[in-house]
C-alpha cells in the first residue's frame, strides 16, 4: 500500500513492474475488476518472495466522454462524481488488502503534466496532425470501430452499438509503425501473451491500422486534459490513460529503475488498445517499449461476460465478507485458467473451497497439529533417520519451488495451485500409510513416530509458504499455529526440510477454512425475495424532502466495545467516510455487513451513543417479529449517490 516493500535499488535483483488496467470510474468495482487487481496482487507478492525487486500499480482513469455522461446522470460535476468514484476503488482495494504500491488518477496534475509533454513530444516530430474523420464510434469502449469488427451491428468490447460521427480531430501516425510493431511482435513471441491474443493483434497488423484519432473538441467534450499546442481540443481518452503506466514512474523518479521491465495485466477487452496504441504510441515518444502484455480471459455469470452495463454484476466485497478474504482469492486463481474464460457462481467457491482448503489443507493442518498436541505435547521433535516414504515426501515438496517459478512465469497460476495441493494431498495419503496412531501405541517406535510427524510439519511449513502469495493472511497464521513468527516469507523457505526448529512450541487454533455448508447455500440462493407490505402514513412532501439519504458502502464492522446490541460501522460515501452507530448486533455479524450498500439519512445531527460518534442512520426494514433487515439497493449505484 505505499514504498515499504520497495528495496535498495543497487540490490541485484530481478525487476519485476506490474499493472492493473486503470479502471473507468462509470461504475463501482465489481468482481471482473477485483480479479485483475488481485492477480496482480498474487503475482507481485510471488516476486517478492522470490526476492525480485517489485512495484506494483494500480489506478483510476478518469477522463472521457463515458465518465462524463455518467456524472451527468449523477446530476454532479464530473470533479465531484471522480473523487466519490476513485475514493471507492481505493477503499474496496485497501478493504481487501491489496498491497499496490502506487495508486494513480488520471486526473491528477503529474499525470497530465507527463501526458502534455508525451504528446509535444510527438507532435515535435511530426507524427501528429489536424484532419477529418467520420465513422463508427463506440462511447462504451471508447474508441472508432470498424464495420468489420462489428458484431451483430455492436462493439465488440463494450457490446453496445456505436454511432456515426464526422469531427475535426488531431491525428497519431500510428499506421507508419505498423511494419515496426509486427516486426517486433514477430521477433519476440513472449511480448503478448497468451499466444491467441499475440495472433490476434498480429492479424490485426495485416491489414492498415489507420492513423489514430486523438483529441476531441472541447466544446464538445470539456472532461480531459487540453492539448500543449491547441487548447481548443482535449486529449482522446485512450492516449491519456495508457501514458498512466509511465507517468505514475516518471513522477516518482523511478522510471529508470522500474521501465521497460514491465507486465501489464489486462482482460481481451482492451487487447487493441495495449497491443497496438501504446506500442506505437511509445515507439513514437523515444520510449522503449513494454515487456510484456498478458492478457487473460472474462468472468462468465449465465454465459455473459460479468459487467456493470450488463447488469449481472456481484459485489467482491460481498462475497469476502461471505467466503473470507484468502478463500475468494484462492478460488479466483484457482478456477481460472489464464487466457481462457471461467464460469463465476456462488456453489462452485463453495465447492472449491471445501475440496481443497478445509478438507486437503485445512485437514492436513488438523491432523498433523492434533496429533503432535496428543502425542508430544504439542512440541516438534527431531527428525529420525529417513525412510524411502520420508525422501519420497521431502523430494515433492522440494522440487515445488522451481515447478512454482516456472509456472508463475508462463502465466499458468492455475497449475502451479494445483501443483501444491496435489503435494497437500500426497502428506494426506503419507499420514494414512504410515499410520502414526499406530506408531504411537509402541513405545519402541517413537522415534519413528517423530519423524513422521516432523515430515508432516515441514509440509505444512513449505506449503504454507508456497501458498502465502494467494492466501496470504491464513498462510502466516498457519505457521503461528506451527510456532513460528508471524512474518512474509521468502520462496527460499520452502528450500528447506529443516526450517521448524526441534523444541518449537506449535498450538491448535482456530480453524483456517470452516467448511461451508453447500445445501444451506444453495436455499440462500435460491429464496425468493419477500418484502412485507407496509402501511405508509401520508406526509407533506417537503418534510421528505428535508432528508439526506444516501448509499454507503460498509467497509468495516466491530462491537460496540461499551454496548452489547449496538455495531460500530465505518461506511464510504466516496468521496468521505463515516462512522456509524447502529442498533443491529442482535440481527446481523459484521461479517454480514461488510460489503453491503446501505441506505442511510445522512443529515441527522451527530449523536454520542456509549462514547462513540454516530454521523448517520442506517435505514432497516422491522418483520411482525422484529427482526431487522437493512435497506440495501438495487443494481450498484456508487457510494455515496443520492437516493431521491
Ligand atoms: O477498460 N472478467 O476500464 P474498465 C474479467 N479504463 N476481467 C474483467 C471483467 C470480466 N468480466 N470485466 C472487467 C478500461 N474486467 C480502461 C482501461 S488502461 C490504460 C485503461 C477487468 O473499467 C479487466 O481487467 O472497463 C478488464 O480489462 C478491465 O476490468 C476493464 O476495466
Amino acid at each position: 500500500m505505499n514504498a515499504e516493500h520497495i528495496g535498495p535499488a543497487s540490490a541485484p535483483r530481478d525487476v519485476f513492474y506490474a499493472t492493473t488496467p486503470i479502471f473507468y470510474v462509470n461504475a463501482a468495482p465489481h468482481i471482473g475488476h477485483a480479479y485483475t487487481t488481485i492477480l496482480v496482487d498474487v503475482v507481485t507478492r510471488f516476486h517478492r518472495q522470490r526476492g525480485d525487486d517489485t512495484f506494483f500499480l494500480t489506478g483510476t482513469d478518469e477522463h472521457g466522454e463515458k465518465v462524463a455522461k455518467a456524472a451527468e446522470r449523477a446530476g454532479v460535476s464530473p470533479q465531484v462524481y471522480t473523487d466519490r468514484v476513485a475514493a471507492e476503488f481505493r477503499a474496496t482495494w485497501d478493504a481487501m488488502g491489496i498491497a499496490y504500491d502506487e495508486f494513480i488518477r488520471t486526473t491528477e496534475p503529474r499525470h497530465q503534466q507527463v501526458v502534455r509533454e508525451v504528446l509535444q513530444r510527438v507532435y515535435d516530430r511530426g507524427d501528429i496532425f489536424y484532419g477529418e474523420y467520420s465513422g463508427l464510434y463506440c462511447v462504451g469502449a471508447e474508441r472508432f470501430v470498424t464495420e468489420k469488427e462489428l458484431q451483430d451491428g455492436k462493439c465488440p468490447d463494450s457490446e453496445e452499438p456505436p454511432e456515426y460521427r464526422t469531427e475535426a480531430n488531431y491525428f497519431f501516425r500510428m499506421e507508419k509503425y505498423r511494419p515496426w510493431l509486427r516486426d517486433h511482435i514477430e521477433r519476440n513471441p513472449d511480448f503478448i501473451r497468451p499466444e491467441r491474443y499475440r495472433n490476434e493483434v498480429l492479424a490485426m497488423l495485416r491489414e492498415p491500422i489507420g492513423d489514430l484519432s486523438i483529441s476531441r473538441p472541447r466544446a464538445r467534450v470539456p472532461w480531459g486534459i487540453p492539448l500543449p499546442w491547441d487548447e481548443e481540443h482535449v486529449t482522446y481518452v485512450w492516449f491519456d490513460a495508457l501514458i498512466n503506466y509511465w507517468s505514475a514512474l516518471l513522477s516518482r523518479g523511478l522510471e529508470q529503475r522500474y521501465w521497460p521491465a514491465v507486465n501489464h495485466f489486462i482482460a481481451k477487452d482492451i487487447v487493441k488498445p495495449h497491443g497496438v496504441f501504446w506500442p506505437t504510441m511509445l515507439k513514437a515518444a523515444g520510449i522503449p517499449v513494454y515487456r510484456h502484455l498478458n492478457v487473460h480471459g472474462y468472468w462468465l455469470q449465465d454465459e455473459r461476460k460479468m459487467s456493470k452495463s450488463l447488469g449481472n454484476v456481484v459485489g467482491p466485497l460481498e462475497l469476502q465478507a461471505k467466503y473470507g478474504r484468502d478463500a475468494f482469492r484462492y478460488f479466483l486463481l484457482r478456477d481460472m485458467s489464464f487466457g481462457l474464460d471461467a464460469s463465476f457462481t456462488e456453489p462452485a467457491i463453495a465447492e472449491r473451497i471445501n475440496a481443497d482448503l478445509a478438507n486437503d489443507l485445512g485437514n492436513l493442518l488438523n491432523r498433523t497439529l492434533g496429533m503432535l498436541s496428543k502425542f508430544r505435547d504439542g512440541v516438534v521433535p527431531e527428525f529420525g533417520p529417513l525412510e524411502p516414504d520420508d525422501e519420497a515426501l521431502r523430494d515433492t515438496f522440494l522440487s515445488l519451488p522451481e515447478a512454482l517459478s516456472a509456472h508463475f512465469d508462463e502465466l499458468h497460476y492455475e497449475r502451479a495451485i494445483e501443483e501444491v495441493m496435489q503435494a497437500v494431498r500426497s502428506a494426506n495419503k503419507y499420514i494414512a500409510e504410515q499410520q502414526p496412531w499406530a506408531l504411537a501405541k509402541d513405545p519402541a517406535l517413537a522415534g519413528r513416530l517423530d519423524t513422521v510427524l516432523r515430515s508432516c510439519l515441514e509440509a505444512l511449513r513449505c506449503a504454507s509458504v508456497l501458498l502465502e502469495s494467494v492466501l496470504p493472511e491464513k498462510c502466516r497464521a498457519l505457521r503461528v499455529q506451527l510456532g513460528l513468527p508471524d512474518v512474509e516469507s521468502s520462496l527460499a523457505d520452502a528450500r528447506r526440510w529443516d526450517g521448524l526448529p526441534a523444541g518449537t512450541q506449535a498450538s491448535v487454533g482456530d480453524p483456517l477454512f470452516p467448511r461451508i455448508d453447500v445445501a444451506a447455500l444453495l436455499d440462500e440462493l435460491a429464496a425468493p425475495d419477500t418484502e412485507p407490505l407496509e402501511h405508509k402514513t401520508p406526509i407533506d412532501i417537503t418534510a421528505f424532502g428535508a432528508l439526506e439519504l444516501r448509499v454507503a458502502l460498509v467497509t468495516h464492522v466491530e462491537p460496540h466495545p461499551k454496548a452489547d446490541k449496538l455495531l460500530v460501522l465505518t461506511v464510504s460515501l466516496g468521496a468521505e467516510t463515516r462512522t456509524i452507530v447502529s442498533g443491529i448486533r442482535a440481527h446481523y455479524t459484521p461479517e454480514q455487513l461488510v460489503g453491503k450498500k446501505v441506505v442511510i439519512v445522512a443529515n441527522l445531527e451527530p449523536v454520542r451513543l456509549r462514547g462513540v460518534e454516530s454521523q448517520g442512520m442506517v435505514l432497516s426494514a422491522e418483520d411482525p417479529d422484529g427482526s431487522l433487515s437493512v435497506v440495501t439497493v438495487d443494481r450498484d449505484p456508487v457510494a455515496g449517490a443520492e437516493v431521491r
